[in-house]
């Protein structure tokens, strides 16, 4: 396969460069794509290095798959484009998640509806992967029918610019802000920006994209999103009800039994999910399983992921491996 990564050059994209030699994706041709000021700069892969190309030099080069992670503006204008020219894009931005002509996939959870006509295929946003990847099993089981999400989002999903703010920060040097706060010893009740009706954008994300990923409307989600100064991943207190009743032992059993899921949940031994330790991981972590005792049918959990990963460059990784296993390309 000839495969462009789009921003190969940012956060998103040097982690989707990681991913896809990790995994052995059957690469045959590296086409490392960026904006025209990083043309010429070298990438390294595989121990092999190639020099990155601009936009329209790679739309013309029509590689099978490309890879995008440049932002949302990048890709409404450029993804169309590398479509046309026969390329199948797969997009980490938010552009084109909502579509009602693109699908929106998680492998683990629905990647059979994905079809050869498919040429530009949203990922999901990073809160919302590791959230449905916990539900999707306990919705087929239980029948989901309202979820309450607080997230703790680390600064990496902002890219490189909030690194460099928390980094200058704990220098106490003072320098581009990527936020509107400091970050540093501070929880920050806004990610992305504001919508109409008060919520984030990043909140409407977890409500609109989990409804899409489960294909069901009837899930009601309502999310508080929250920046912490963290960078190994986003975590989440999630609270669940059910239609039906459960027992947590169960549920405990189920989520061990869910390819891409890894339970952590013992309180004897302190065992629970943290941004820490869930860096560099592909799997999604939940713990702090436990009955919400205030309400019929409803459960506590906490979930972590590496935003980066699951959250996204291994996700879009998963869905290129897909599509490559089942001759959709
Ligand atoms: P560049 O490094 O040339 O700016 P991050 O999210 O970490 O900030 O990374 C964003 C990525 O998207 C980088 O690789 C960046 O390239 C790329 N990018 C940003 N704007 C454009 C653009 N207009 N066209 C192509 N690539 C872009
Ligand atoms: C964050 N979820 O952590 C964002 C980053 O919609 O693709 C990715 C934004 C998006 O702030």
């Amino acid at each position: 396969m000839r495969i462009a990564v789009v921003g190969a050059t940012g956060m998103v994209g040097e982690v989707m460069l990681q991913v896809l030699a990790e995994r052995n994706f059957p690469v045959t041709e590296l086409i490392p794509v960026a904006s025209e000021r990083s043309v010429g700069k070298e990438i390294e892969f595989k121990g092999i290095k190639y020099k990155v190309v601009g936009m329209q030099t790679a739309v013309d080069m029509k590689a099978d798959i490309a890879l995008f992670s440049a932002g949302g503006e990048t890709s409404l204008e450029w993804a169309p484009k590398f479509a046309a020219a026969g390329t199948t894009v797969i997009d980490n931005s938010s552009a084109w998640r909502m579509d009602p002509t693109k699908k929106l996939v998680v492998p683990e959870i629905n990647a059979s509806i994905l079809t050869k006509e498919d040429k530009i295929i949203p990922n999901a946003n990073c809160s919302t992967i590791q959230l449905v990847m916990v539900l999707a099993p306990l919705h087929k089981k239980y029948n989901i029918k309202r979820v309450i999400v607080s997230t703790y989002q680390s600064i990496t999903g902002t890219g490189v610019k909030a690194v460099q703010q928390l980094e200058n920060e704990y220098a106490g040097i003072s320098g581009e802000m990527a936020y509107k706060y400091p970050i540093h010893r501070n929880a920050i009740p806004q990610c992305d920006s504001f919508e109409e009706n008060g919520y984030t954008k990043e909140e409407m994300k977890l409500v609109r994209e989990t409804q899409k990923i489960l294909d069901d409307k009837t899930i009601a989600v309502t999310a508080t999103a929250v920046r912490v100064p963290i960078v190994g991943g986003h975590s989440e207190a999630v609270n669940v009800e059910f239609s039906n009743d459960f027992d947590v032992n169960e549920v405990r059993q189920l989520l061990h039994n869910t390819p891409g899921v890894v339970v952590q949940d013992n309180n004897d031994t302190y065992t629970y999910p943290m941004p820490m330790y869930a860096q560099g991981k592909d799997d999604v972590f939940v713990g702090r399983i436990r009955r919400d005792e205030s309400q019929p049918n409803s459960i506590n959990m906490w979930i972590v992921a590496d935003n980066l990963r699951k959250g996204a460059a291994t996700n879009t990784v998963q869905i290129a491996e897909y599509l490559v296993k089942n001759s959709l390309v």
